[in-house]
This record gives structure tokens, C-alpha cells and sequence, in this order.
């Protein structure tokens, strides 16, 4: 009775979906977070505002960023690295709120993994037409720990392929209070994000974005 009462309205229940090798997504399970984790989000940012990258190569990313949590990924001269100092105000970065270790910490045992504790969440920012090249994750010490991503805003296709870059590709959508957990072999998959399609989320309005749990060191 309560099941079908819930199914009647799509994305009120979370769900989990088998994604990848080791990896799982749980549909809407950042939604019950939504209040507290957008309140966390705009301190973190009047702290440590959005700002776009220059790669080593010397592209500007079009995707913004900013971190939170003792250690931020950085990008300079010197190649990609995490950092316990924003290099743009010289300070720590914004301590990680409750709220997101909560959520990568219960998403993570929703998978599988229990006693997730992330000491960096990388923030990217995508307005319509941002994108983000296939790539992955290795810059992070533990590999055995997964990578906890959650999604909000405008919706994405969001790319993955397998452990060399010339694997096949597989696309899915992912959406407004998605999860993924990124474990096992999926953990070093080459990912990425086609072009943000145009558009104006209830919430968050002409943008996209996401978080990434990760054990750094
Ligand atoms: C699969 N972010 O920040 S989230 C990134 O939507 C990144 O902003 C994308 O790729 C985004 O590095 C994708 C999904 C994701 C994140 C990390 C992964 C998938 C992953 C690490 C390993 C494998
Ligand atoms: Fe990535």
C-alpha cells in the first residue's frame, strides 16, 4: 500500500540502480538533505567563492570550483594536488560542515562502505554549455575508499567508460538529489560530463551542481 502510494510520485523514494563495476547510484538520496546542505553550501562559498581552474596545459575549465574540509583540490604550474590552503586567500579552507559528512558518510553505508570519512569535498559549479573531459581521480592516496558524488540543479549526462580512456562509453542522466558511490573497480573508471544543457532548475535556478566526497590521504 505505502510502496504504491510512493511509486505514484517518482523521486519521493530513493532507489539504487547498479551503475557501473563497484559502483552504485541512489536516486534522490540527497533530497531529505536539500534545506541543510543548500545552507551549508552558501557558507562555504562566501568563504571560498566558485572560481574557474587553469590546467596545467593552460586551459581555464569551464566548470567552477571550490572546495571545503581540511584538505581542497588545487590546480597550478605545478600540476594538480590537494592542499590544506585556498590559493586564492591564502587561508584553510571552509571547515566540511556536519551536514556533508553526514550525507557522503550515510551514502557511503548505503553501498556498502561503512565508516566513510572524507576529508575533502571537492564543488563544481556548471552553467549551460559547461563541460568536464572524460578523466580520473587518482590524484587521492587510498584508492580502496570510494568517491561519494552528489548532484543538484539542472540535470547532466554524465559520461563513463572503464579503466583505459579508450574504453566505450556508457551516458546517464543523473539529476537533482542523485547520489553515486564510486567503489571498487569503478573507483579508477574515466568519467566525465557532456555540455550542461540550457535550462532553469526549481531550486537552484540555471546551474548544476555537484559534490565529491573523497579520502584524500
Ligand atoms: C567515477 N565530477 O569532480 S561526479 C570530479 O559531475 C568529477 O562534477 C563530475 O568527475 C561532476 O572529478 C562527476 C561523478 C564521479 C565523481 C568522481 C568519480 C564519478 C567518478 C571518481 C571515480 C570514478
Ligand atoms: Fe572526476
Amino acid at each position: 500500500m505505502t510502496a504504491d502510494l510512493f511509486e505514484a510520485v517518482p523521486n519521493v523514494r530513493p532507489s539504487r540502480e547498479a551503475m557501473a563495476e563497484g559502483a552504485v547510484l541512489l536516486r534522490g538520496f540527497a533530497r531529505s538533505f536539500e534545506a541543510e546542505l543548500l545552507a551549508a553550501l552558501r557558507t562555504i562559498v562566501k568563504q571560498a567563492p566558485f572560481r574557474h581552474l587553469v590546467t596545467p596545459s593552460g586551459h581555464r575549465m569551464s566548470v567552477a570550483m571550490t572546495n571545503c574540509g581540511s584538505v581542497g583540490w588545487v590546480s597550478d604550474d605545478a600540476g594538480y594536488r590537494y592542499d590544506a590552503i585556498d590559493p586564492e586567500s591564502g587561508q584553510k579552507w571552509p571547515v566540511m560542515p556536519a551536514v556533508l559528512s553526514r550525507l557522503a558518510a550515510d551514502a557511503a553505508s548505503a553501498a556498502g562502505f561503512n565508516g566513510f570519512a572524507p576529508e575533502a569535498c571537492l564543488i563544481n559549479r556548471y552553467v549551460p554549455g559547461a563541460k568536464l573531459s572524460l578523466h580520473q581521480d587518482k590524484d587521492e592516496l587510498d584508492f580502496a575508499a570510494p568517491i561519494v558524488s552528489v548532484s543538484l540543479g539542472l540535470p547532466a549526462v554524465f559520461l563513463f567508460g572503464g579503466l583505459k580512456r579508450a574504453d566505450k562509453t556508457a551516458r546517464r542522466r543523473l539529476e537533482h538529489g542523485d547520489v553515486v558511490v564510486w567503489g571498487g573497480p569503478s573507483r579508477l573508471f574515466f568519467h566525465g560530463v557532456a555540455p550542461l544543457a540550457d535550462g532553469e532548475h526549481a531550486v537552484m535556478g540555471r546551474q548544476r551542481i555537484n559534490l565529491t566526497f573523497r579520502k584524500a590521504r
